[in-house]
């Protein structure tokens, strides 16, 4: 595959479905590459700054009911200031940038399953991202009962969160919008079968990972 290098450091991002694994796998890279001795900066979305936490907050847990739209525009702010505050500065510095969900997130979420126009998603992207675009983005892939089941583990009695709460249809959706996605943009995302173990998983990506960056340095 080829990796197209950055003026400075490297960003990729994990996207996938409710429960497709992440947050488990976004660590586990972190771990491994930090014990490289690499500058890793872990962060997420939306979220990542202090205002886009605040924002996180209002979509998730707001319970205003927003349109699609609305969502696409909020989560589009937030992403604008962690761009600003957390992520481009990180890859100023050199720093590996791992971010759990980016506007591919978007793409699935309020596009393919949420119906906003492909039109409306391109022009929030380009104020909101602008060039800073991941060099490699991981889509964990797996059947939408798999990951809302695990999902559903994971948060026992707790209640449903906004999307989780969804149904099936939209999670299937959201399946198809992710892998869409990355037939587009083959040179960028490269699919990963999500429904193996957590070991398996991390080692497939570990090993992309490394080779990428072997092959920026070479
Ligand atoms: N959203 C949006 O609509 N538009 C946007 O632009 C953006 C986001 C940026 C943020 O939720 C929500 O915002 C999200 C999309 C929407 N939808 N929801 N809900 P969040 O940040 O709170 O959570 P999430 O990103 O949705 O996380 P997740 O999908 O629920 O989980 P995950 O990070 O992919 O998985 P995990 O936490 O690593 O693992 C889930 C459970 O499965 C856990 O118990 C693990 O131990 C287990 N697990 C993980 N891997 C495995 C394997 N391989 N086998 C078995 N069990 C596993």
């Amino acid at each position: 595959m080829t990796v197209h290098p950055p003026a400075s450091g490297s960003f990729i991002t994990l996207e996938g479905g409710e429960g497709a694994g992440k947050s488990t796998q976004i660590q586990l890279l972190a771990a491994a590459l930090r014990a490289m001795g690499r500058d890793v900066l872990v962060t997420r979305e939306p979220g990542g700054s202090p205002g886009a936490e605040a924002i996180r907050g209002l979509i998730l847990n707001g319970g205003f009911g927003f349109s699609s739209v609305t969502e696409a525009l909020l989560f589009s702010a937030a992403r604008l200031d962690h761009l600003e505050k957390t992520i481009r500065p990180a890859l100023a510095r050199g720093a590996i940038v791992l971010c759990d969900r980016f506007f591919d997130s978007t793409r699935a979420y309020q596009g393919a399953s949420g119906g906003t126009a492909p039109s409306v998603l391109a022009a929030l992207e380009t104020i909101a991202v602008g060039v800073t675009r991941p060099n490699l983005t991981f889509i964990l892939d797996l059947p939408a009962e798999i990951g809302l089941k695990r999902a559903h583990e994971r948060r026992g009695a707790g209640v449903a969160d906004r999307f989780e709460g969804e149904a099936l249809s939209f999670h299937e959706k959201l399946r198809s919008g992710f892998l869409h996605i990355a037939q587009n943009e083959p040179q960028r995302c490269v699919v990963v079968d999500a429904a193996r173990s957590v070991d398996v998983v991390a080692a497939d990506i570990r090993s992309i990972v490394f080779s990428c960056l072997g092959a920026r340095t070479s």
